[in-house]
């Protein structure tokens, strides 16, 4: 079956794209670091750059009323786009990083206590290893991993075997950056239910390649990144059940996240805005509705079914290359390849690419330990987007096996 979509009508999109790379025609294979951005977003910045510029909630003449609809029109958006079942629930974000910080700051310390349990797993990113760490040391309460299979996948009896009454957080990625794994995240969360811990899932990478359904999932608390999905960086969305963001305490004090202060005594705004302190980054807010338009027009489904063609076109093309491993080979994968070659460097491989204008991410993509799991430094990593291409995967796969014939 042949993608749906006109990826060269998408390319017209992306004006970064049709640019050359040290004289050759770029090839952006790092879109698990970030999505390039359409017009459509670009042009969401610009026109409120020079139409509407004002703070948000706080004036009442008719730019900051307009900043101030803009903005909460991107709310609505992400709720859409996640399926929460209410405004409240949706938090303004920087991004998956703070998100996992504000539940492991706020939530963790008013309910996280000694000896309770917390599980993560062995394919989790920096940002959602170290905060829990730092909730740890905080609280004395244990950290436990799950571990993966040879091919990237959880195990999942261990997990099983690790839940008991102790355990009051499961906090794990739905889609693992450096190996492209979908996690069973809605088994898990139903697996965790029944030893009442709650569940938080790092849906980073996957909100650009699956559908997401928070009221399906059932989970606790949902974090992304609008910088993968399109969107611009430094925002992001923290989705809570509103009766468990009810509970939890204000992580940043400020403007806007009040009701009323004195020196004797503050009380704290209702939700979502009791968990967004300051001027927030209202340009890229009002730019994520234009991002999530653009996913929602052309589809999650054609999106994921374009990228999945890409995938299985390349891993087959790459498997050919002699010296050449793949690691991370789940049977459930997004458009996601990490690699490494014998007897060269993946800095090196990165570097060979980029002399072509390949754009590759190479080093342990923030998941050290992920990385000591498979014994290895790191990896190069191809990742797509809905605007790629199999010729694109052709040039790729040519200079990737000339560059490891050349450097092994
Ligand atoms: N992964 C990558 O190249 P921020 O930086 O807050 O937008 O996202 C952090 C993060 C959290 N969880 C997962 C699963 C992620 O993939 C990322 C970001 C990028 O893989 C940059 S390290």
């Amino acid at each position: 079956m042949t993608t749906k979509l006109d990826i060269v009508q998408i390319r017209q999109d992306f004006p970064i794209l049709s640019q050359t790379v040290h004289g050759k025609p770029l090839v952006y294979f790092d879109n698990a670091a970030t999505s390039q951005k359409p017009l459509q977003v670009i042009n969401a910045l610009t026109d409120y750059y020079t139409g509407y510029n004002s703070n948000v909630h706080r004036g009442v003449h008719f730019l900051a009323d307009k900043a101030t609809t803009a903005f909460e029109e991107s709310r609505e958006a992400a709720r859409r786009f996640i399926n929460a079942a209410s405004l409240e629930e949706v938090v303004i974000t920087k991004g998956t990083t703070e998100g996992i910080n504000l539940v492991a700051s706020s939530y963790g310390r008013k309910f996280i206590k000694e000896g309770d349990e917390i599980i993560i797993s062995t394919l989790e990113h920096h940002a959602n290893i170290v905060p829990w760490q730092m909730l740890c040391e905080q609280t004395g309460a244990k950290l436990r991993i799950i571990p993966i299979n040879e091919q990237g996948e959880l195990l999942m009896d261990e997990y099983e075997k690790m839940l008991n009454p102790r355990t009051k957080f499961v906090s794990v990625v739905y889609v693992s950056n450096a190996l492209g794994t979908i996690n069973p995240v809605k088994e898990m969360i139903k697996m965790a239910r029944k030893v009442g811990a709650l569940v938080l899932i790092d849906g980073a990478q996957a909100v650009s390649h699956l559908d997401t359904d928070v009221q399906d999932l059932d989970c606790d608390f949902f974090v992304f990144s609008a910088h993968k999905v399109y969107g611009t960086t430094g925002i992001g969305i923290l989705y809570g059940k509103k009766e468990i963001l009810e509970s939890m305490p204000p992580f940043l004090g400020g403007g806007e996240m009040i009701k009323e202060v004195s020196f004797e005594k503050t009380t704290y705004n209702s939700l979502p805005y009791k968990f967004e302190a300051g001027t927030p980054n209202i340009a890229d807010v009002v730019a994520l509705k234009y991002a999530i338009g653009y996913v929602e027009k052309l589809g999650k489904a054609n999106i994921a079914q374009h990228e999945h063609e890409l995938l299985t076109y390349a891993t087959e093309k790459m498997q050919e290359i002699p010296k050449l491993t793949i690691i991370g080979t789940a049977k459930e994968k997004v458009g996601v390849i990490s690699f490494v070659a014998e007897g060269v460097h993946h800095f090196d491989l990165g570097m060979m690419l980029d002399a072509n204008g390949i754009a590759v991410r190479t080093g342990t993509h923030c998941t050290m330990p992920l990385m000591s799991r498979f014994g290895i430094s790191g990896t190069a990593r191809a990742s797509f987007a809905v605007y790629n291409t199999k010729e694109e995967v052709d040039i790729f796969v040519r200079e990737l096996a000339k560059a490891i014939q050349m450097m092994s």
